[in-house]
Order: structure tokens, then sequence, then C-alpha cells
């Protein structure tokens, strides 16, 4: 985005409170408008007639809404929250007039933490949920065991950070932006600036990299769609490393109290939990605060068989910025309260954590399977991912070695997690959510040109997923072409289909559903025009090479691009009756889902007995996303998944102090994993097909950072049990493993 220049194009740095609640009394831009190159400085005042607040809906009880300004008015909520905005000719002119905004601020008690939130009753979401008769399997089973667990907050941190250019040209609204969802964006700015939709155009360059962040729309994307009408002028904003982490959507932040029944076998029974996520000041747009308890508490029963599950999942609004999406946004959290939860009942009963494991699983054959929670879970292999992981790990001899490390005084752990993760939602899912802000479908057009060539738009962005690799394999296999000649369009609404954008892991799936599709139909017309030309029946007509033959008689064959010229150019005498000109196809594709993804990981580690200091030493896991477009593909994904989610468990953590204020804004504080603390992967794959998906094809992208918290955690819980120290809580802190300082010397 920052290379991205526009004639005639300003640039813009906001202006941010340092306080994480204070009344604003006056902003004094007299000063920063003398410094040479600012055009413009915008507050509240400018931009409240023109820019319409976002307020995300979610329909159904327990919601109580908020108004996020594109510019904060009389009041800020938290440390990093923008009350003006500085337009300049230069992004250097526009931060020394930044750096010349005084604000008159009258701090005000913050609300730092979740229990602050909930002693002054700002709960904006709260959801009650129960199946089975809870209270009377607690009453009657063998064992019973509660635990609190929490984690802390991360920030999605995408190598891009936010950014966009805004373009008014009198009429419409062109905005380049690095976004993840384009059809979200698109409805949101021309809600915002009271615009038709037809009037925003959204166009999406290269996104270096999303995570979940850029689902989402945010007053800076409001504010500088705003300014560019204002001004008339092209606007860029490209976000600050230190704004992505103080000010940008945070991720994680809460607190789940489970409680656990089970019979003397191990077999879980049912469960309790409560869900408390630190919301932060405002719902994100568009999926708001329930995304990240109403998530974890959904998916906290996992692949298991219990039935009995009664949970309270609410978000409290604290001064602090909001939780948003982040790659395996509130299951992460639940899979690692639930992981955790299995390996305290097998620590009770004396069971391996692989064996409670094997008697809780859902088998194969009870698949499709009702949730604790009320989730169908279309299909699933869960026994063969475990034997199958365990079998990749050696597990059994590595229980062996852990024992001989044990009595060498090295505190070696092995963690097991198995996860099932939503992928591939379609409109039924939001609307039953009550999410009216997630459109839910996607589309694609497929066109081949009168050279044979192939051009796919499509309406969901890639962020570096490898959407054109696995564009052009699903294209070149159908329409019989070499790869290269199959070309993915970057999505822009004013060419593109409409849909709704690329997150909660269905990339694949809207891959399968539209562009394949859409390739199937003008793969008929090829082959009907083709059979036309070769005086062949079309099922006797193949398609490969760029060439399209007649089975059985090598000698007939011709150029796709003689057939694809007369699709444009037709004969004299005209197309074969009942084939129309062209060689395009559209299709809008709803996906039946979502389908239920899964993995068992598990992770080898030792902790320094003196530091404190973790290593994963090994990493193994089997992966069933169903079919596999391209290997190479989803094991990167897995690779960047898995290491997000070892920098979660073991590396990072936003700090806000008592009062809400910011203390790690720079990545010095903040500590993103690092190649050398990523282990080699072991990796095996296993195919259940989605049942209802095109090709059967599930989602996957967010899976790794599911699992690795949990299996982590297990591990490091693993190897620190016989100090007695207890893991409940990510990150895990080195200096909580360390050996008590009174202990050296
Ligand atoms: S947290 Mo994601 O892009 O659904």
């Amino acid at each position: 985005m920052d290379d991205l220049a526009l004639p005639g194009m300003l640039h813009a740095a906001f202006v941010r409170s340092p306080h994480a609640h204070a009344a604003v009394r006056a902003i004094d831009a007299a000063a920063a408008r003398a410094v040479p190159g600012v055009v413009a400085v915008v507050t509240a005042a400018d931009l409240g007639p023109i820019a319409r607040p976002l307020s995300p809906r979610l329909e159904g009880d327990g919601f109580t809404p908020t108004v996020w300004p594109a510019l904060a008015g009389d009041r800020v909520r938290f440390c990093g929250e923008a009350v003006a905005l500085v337009v300049a000719r230069s992004a250097v002119a526009a931060v020394d007039g930044r750096e010349a905004v005084t604000v008159d601020y009258e701090p005000l008690p913050a609300l730092a933490s979740v229990d602050a939130g909930l002693r002054a009753g700002e709960v904006i979401f709260r959801r009650v949920f129960h199946r089975g008769d809870v209270d009377a399997v607690f009453a009657g089973a063998a064992v019973v065991l509660g635990e609190t667990f929490a984690h802390g907050r991360v920030a999605p941190s995408p190598m891009e950070p936010r950014g966009l250019v805004a373009d008014w040209d009198g009429e419409a609204l062109t905005v380049h932006a690095s976004t993840q969802s384009p059809g979200v964006l698109r409805v949101a700015l021309a809600a915002s600036l009271a615009l038709p939709e037809s009037a925003v155009r959204v166009v999406v360059p290269d996104v270096g990299g999303g995570f979940g962040l850029k689902a989402q729309v945010f007053p800076e994307d409001v504010a500088i769609a705003a300014a560019s009408r204002l001004l008339g002028r092209p606007v860029k904003w490209v976000e600050e490393r230190r704004e992505c982490l103080a000010a940008a959507s945070h991720a994680r932040e809460q607190r789940v109290e489970v409680e656990v029944a089970a019979d003397r076998a191990g077999r879980v029974l049912g469960l309790r939990a409560r869900t408390l996520s630190d919301a932060g000041a405002y719902h994100v747009y568009p999926t708001t605060q329930a995304l990240e308890p109403l998530g974890s508490a959904a998916i906290l029963p996992g692949p298991y068989l219990t039935q009995a599950y009664a949970y309270e999942a609410l978000a409290v609004r604290t001064n602090k910025p909001p939780l948003g999406a982040y790659r395996g946004v509130g299951m992460t959290m639940g899979a690692f309260v639930m992981e955790r939860a299995l390996d305290l009942v097998a620590a009770r009963l004396g069971l391996d954590p692989a064996e409670i494991r094997r008697r809780n699983l859902i088998p194969r054959e009870a698949y499709p399977f009702t949730s604790a929670s009320g989730m169908i879970y279309d299909s699933g292999d869960f026994p063969k991912a475990l034997e199958q992981a365990l079998g990749i790990a050696g597990y059994e001899a590595l229980r062996v070695e852990q024992k001989a490390a044990r009595a060498a005084g090295r505190l070696i752990g092995i963690g097991i997690a198995c996860y099932t993760e939503y992928t591939g939602m379609g409109a039924e899912v939001f609307r039953r959510r009550g999410m009216p802000d997630v459109p839910g479908i996607e589309a694609a057009t497929v066109t081949m040109q009168p050279d044979a060539t192939v051009r796919c738009r499509v309406s969901f962005p890639s962020q570096g997923q490898g959407h054109a690799t696995a564009v052009a394999q699903v294209v070149a296999d159908r329409l019989g072409v070499p790869l290269e000649r199959v070309r993915l369009e970057r999505v822009d609404t004013a060419a593109s289909p409409i849909g709704t954008g690329t997150f909660g892991s269905r990339g694949a799936v809207s891959i399968g559903g539209s562009v394949g599709a859409a390739a199937d139909r003008v793969r008929e017309r090829i082959v009907t025009l083709a059979a036309h030309l070769l005086e062949a029946s079309p099922a006797d007509v193949i398609i490969g090479d760029g060439s399209a033959g007649v089975r059985g008689v090598p000698a007939r064959r011709m150029p796709l691009a003689d057939v694809a010229r007369l699709a444009y150019a037709p004969p004299l005498g005209g197309l074969p009756p009942g084939v129309e000109p062209g060689l395009e196809a559209t299709v809008h594709f709803d996906p039946p889902g979502p389908t239920f993804s899964g993995a068992v990981h598990v992770a080898v580690v030792e902790v320094d007995r003196e530091t404190g200091r973790v290593r994963v030493l090994r990493y193994a896991l089997v992966e069933d996303c169903g079919p596999l477009i391209n290997p190479l593909l989803v094991e990167g994904q897995i690779h960047g998944a898995v290491a997000q989610g070892l920098g979660e468990a073991l590396l990072e953590g936003l700090v806000h102090d008592t009062d809400g204020t910011l203390l790690t804004a720079t990545l010095m504080d903040y500590a993103l994993p690092r190649a050398d603390d990523v282990p080699g992967f072991e990796i095996g794959h296993l195919e259940t097909p989605a049942p209802r998906m095109p090709g059967g094809l599930k989602g996957m992208g967010e899976g790794g950072t599911i699992g690795a918290p949990a299996a982590i955690a297990n591990a490091v819980a693993d190897a620190v049990a016989p100090l007695g120290i207890a893991v409940t809580s990510l990150p895990i802190r080195a200096e909580t493993l360390a050996r008590p300082r009174k202990e050296r010397t």
C-alpha cells in the first residue's frame, strides 16, 4: 500500500490519545496548520456531519451496541484512540503536523480490567446456553474438577500494517485498501458516508498479511475516506507499527472458568464454562465483541463425545482497544481450555494424555455429530488422526526418553492437542449468528479469452495464502490449459463479482465453490464447441495440454485457441445451434457450511530449570482439511499458523498498566517469534471430505494457531509437573517456570 501514489495525493497522520479514558476539552491545531506542507487538521467537528460512526449490529438478546466515531469527539475511550487527523503534502509533514497538535485532555478513571468492567456493569454482550441435564450430570459424576484459564492480549501484527488510499472524484469514492473483506468495506463506507453502494469502489492490491485484523472496518478507514471527500483530493494513510500495536484491534484477552465432570474411566460427561472477554471500548465492525467469547464457548467441547454443556459468554467493555478477529479467534482459547482441562482430568485419574483422548474422541462413524454446543460437525476421523500423529511423533519412545531425561534432571514435556474448527461459513451461519453486515457469499468469473488464456476475477482477495496458485491449479485442471495461462486479477469491485472476503478459513471453499464451478461451466461450452468442430460427440471430447481432441483418435486434435477464437468470432454460418458466443461464466456461491476441519498436534518442549526459558524441540501434527488443492500451500499455512500460535503461547503479550496505558508499543517490547524460536515441522495429512462442499474441500488457514497454544501449554505443563507448577494462562512467562531465586547459588 505504501508504494501506491496517485496524482495530487495527500498523506495523513492520526493524533492519538495517550489516555485510556479522558474528556477532550479542546484541540489546538493552529501550530500544526502552520507546519510547512500541512493542508488540513481534521477533527470530529469536521467529520461529524459527513461520516457516521461505526455501530455494528448483532441481532438477538444480550447485545448492547456501541458507537465508534471516525474521530473521537468529547471523549476518548482507549489509549491510542484517534482524536484528529493531519493531512499534508508529504508523510513527513503529516507527522510533523501531528506533533504540533495540542489536545487538552481531562483524564478520567479507566476500566482497565475485565473485573473493573464487570463491577461497573459494562456487559455489552451476554449469551447463555445449555444442552442436556448438566446439573444432574455433575451431581452424579465420579470426578468433578474446576479451573480458571486466562489468555493475555496479543496483536495480530501483519507484516504490512493497515492502510488505504481514498480518492473522492466529486461523485464517487475509490478506495485502494489493504483489506481482507472488500465486500464488507464497501458496504460500511457507503453507509458511513451516506453514499449508494455503487458509488464506492474498493480495489485491493497485494495485501501483506491480514490474519483477521483486515477482515474488519475501522474508524480510520472512514476518516480517511471522509477526509478525501472533504478535501477533494486523494488521501493516503499507512499505519505505523506503533499504531498497529497500540490502536488496531487486539485479540484474545479472555478468562474462562471451566468445570469438567467425568466418570472413573476419564470419559467427560459434562462441561460448564463461563467465558469473559476484556472486550475493549467498542464493538468492532462487522462481527462485534461477541466473536471472541462466543467462539470460545461454542468450540470448547472440541472433537469429543460429551453431550451435557452449559455456558455463559460475556463481553465486558473496558478502556482498552477493542478485541477483534485474529487467526483462530475464539477457537484458540476454547481449545486451550479444553485440552488443558482434559490433561488435568487425566492426571487426576492417572491416565496418559493420549489415552484419555482415545476414550473421548468422536468416532468416524458418529458423524454428522451434534456437538454439546449444538454445532453440527459434518465429518472427521480424530481417532485415526490421533494415532497417526502419535506415530509420527514416536509417542511411546518419547515417553521413555522423557523418563530418562527427567532422571538426568532435564525438564522435558510432551503435549497433545486435538481440536476441531468451523471453516467456510456461508450466509446461513452469519444470519443465524445475527450478523447482518457479513453478506456470506463469494463469487468468481472465469473467462477463457480468444487466445485460450484464462482470466479469473474473484470476490475474495489473497493475503499471502497463494490464491493465484490454487486458482490456477483448479482452472487449469478443468480447462485443459497449462498453469501459466491462468491469471488471477486483483479484486476490484468495479470489475470483480460481488462477494464478502477472505476470513474464517474460507479461501479453499470459496475457490472450489465459485472458481471451480465457473470453470466447469466454461468447460462445458468449450467441449460443446469442440465437439462440433471435431465432428465428435461431446462425450468423446477430451481437453488437455492446451488442445481439444477426440478420445481414441490421436490425429483429431486442435489447439484450444482455435476453439476459443470461434467463440468470440463466430464463423460464416454462425455457431452451432445451442452454443452462445463467448467463454465466460460467473458463479455466486453460498457455502453450505460450516464444514469442520481439525488436527492433532504433538509438541515436545524443554524448560530450562534456571531461566524458565522454553524451547520447542519437536512439533508433529496431522491435519485433516479434506482433499488438498496444493499440499505445499497447506503446509505453508500450517507453518505460519503454528509459528503464530507459538508466539502467543510463549512470547507475545500486550501489557496495559492499571490506568489502561499501553506499555508494549514497539516490537522491542512486544516479542514476536523469530525463525530460531520455531521448530521444524513433521506434518501428516488425513482427508475426510466435506460431504456438502464442492470437491469435499474444507478450510484450514487458522488451524495451526488453534492447536499450537494448547499443545505447547500441555507440553510445558507436563515438563514442569514434577515441580508442582500449574500452567493456566497464556502467554507462559519464563519467570513463572524458573527455579525460585532463593534456591539458586
Ligand atoms: S480471525 Mo479470521 O481472518 O476469521
